[in-house]
């Protein structure tokens, strides 16, 4: 295997995720050969942050809740993250000082539904969640979507930046010369993608985008097929990293359209990687990573650099994987 698991303990997992009804591998006879099929339900998520949020998903299924309920209220946590700096109202603000935000939700029968550079709302997932449901479009921006927010009985927020964010930002104002900054360290968004005991698919991605953006700037995130994709006859795919190069690429779309073609879900990460590279010249710059899901529940992870993990999540362990890269030190 060229994943290096780093096995991780949560006290909140074990016994109070085993659903009735699904076996576990221990209890598979070990002389048969183990059919090419994943534990079901499993959820993927970006990052570090990807273990509690993974825990909030699965506590969610455990209780009931759908697929797409378990990828909201996932990433709602990381939403609330305070050490987070690149999700949610916490997040680094743009070159002006302020925070907007960027989210995607979509459901394997292909609902989906967004909001992009919004401001003063604490769930953008949840907001995007309502646009799909309660709207006949797929996305809403800027002050349209507060607009929304505030008819759905959304509180708007404060606008003031977090301590944490505000002395990040006085210090970049200091050197920054008003220049956004393209950097392979500027990342922390939450892409997760799910699929539950019946095959049933689900996605979701939140991120306060670039730091020091330009304002009005949009990130990949909020765009379908870009920073999120998924579709029950296929497969599931998100994204994380900087949104320029994820969108010119159609990233989650490529994926989830290779594996339809016949692509494990780690040769479609690998393909999209590839391709992402190719488009750019200098990638010194340039960190983007890939998460996928195929609907036989095996999964796919790779990015352009090292250092890009995610957590993964089966009713029996929760669990943080340094993925692969292309770069070969
Ligand atoms: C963006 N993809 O707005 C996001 C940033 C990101 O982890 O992934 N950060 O471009």
């Amino acid at each position: 295997m060229s994943e290096r698991r780093k096995f991780i303990k949560q006290s909140l997992l074990g016994s109070a995720f085993l659903i009735p009804g699904i076996s576990s591998a221990s209890t598979q006879d070990k002389n048969k050969t183990p059919p090419l099929i994943g534990e079901m339900p499993l959820i993927l998520s970006t990052w570090n942050h990807g273990l509690p949020a993974n825990v909030a998903a699965m506590a969610k299924l455990d209780t009931g809740g759908s697929i797409l309920d378990a990828v909201e209220a996932g990433v709602r946590d990381t939403e609330l993250d305070l050490e987070n700096l690149s999700v949610g109202l916490q997040g680094l603000p743009d070159r002006e000082g302020i925070t907007t935000l960027d989210a995607s939700i979509m459901t394997g029968d292909g609902n989906c539904g967004s909001v992009a550079f919004v401001r003063q709302i604490k769930h953008p997932i949840s907001l995007a969640r309502r646009v799909m449901e309660n709207t006949p479009h797929v996305m809403l921006a800027g002050e349209g979507a507060r607009q929304f927010a505030i008819a759905e009985g959304f509180p708007l927020e404060e606008e003031v930046l977090s301590p944490k964010a505000a002395i990040e930002y006085a210090k970049w104002k200091e050197t920054s010369q008003y220049k956004p900054i393209i950097n392979i360290e500027n990342h922390d968004t939450i892409g997760m993608i799910g699929i539950d005991a019946n095959g049933n698919m689900a996605g979701s991605c939140t991120t306060s985008g670039l730091a020091y953006k330009m304002h009005g700037r949009v990130g990949d995130s909020p765009i379908i097929g870009a920073g999120l994709f998924v579709d029950n006859e296929v497969g599931a795919a998100t994204a994380t990293g900087l949104g320029e190069t994820i969108i010119k690429i159609c990233g989650s779309f490529l994926i989830v359209e290779l594996m339809r073609q016949g692509r494990t879900p780690q040769e479609a990460c690998e393909e999209a990687v590839r391709r992402l590279i190719s488009k750019n010249k200098n990638i010194d710059d340039i960190q983007a990573g890939f998460l996928a899901i195929n609907k036989e529940g095996l999964t796919g992870a790779f990015a352009v650099h090292p250092g890009f993990n995610f957590a993964k999540a089966t009713v029996k362990e929760n669990v943080l994987i340094d993925s692969n890269s292309h770069f070969k030190p």
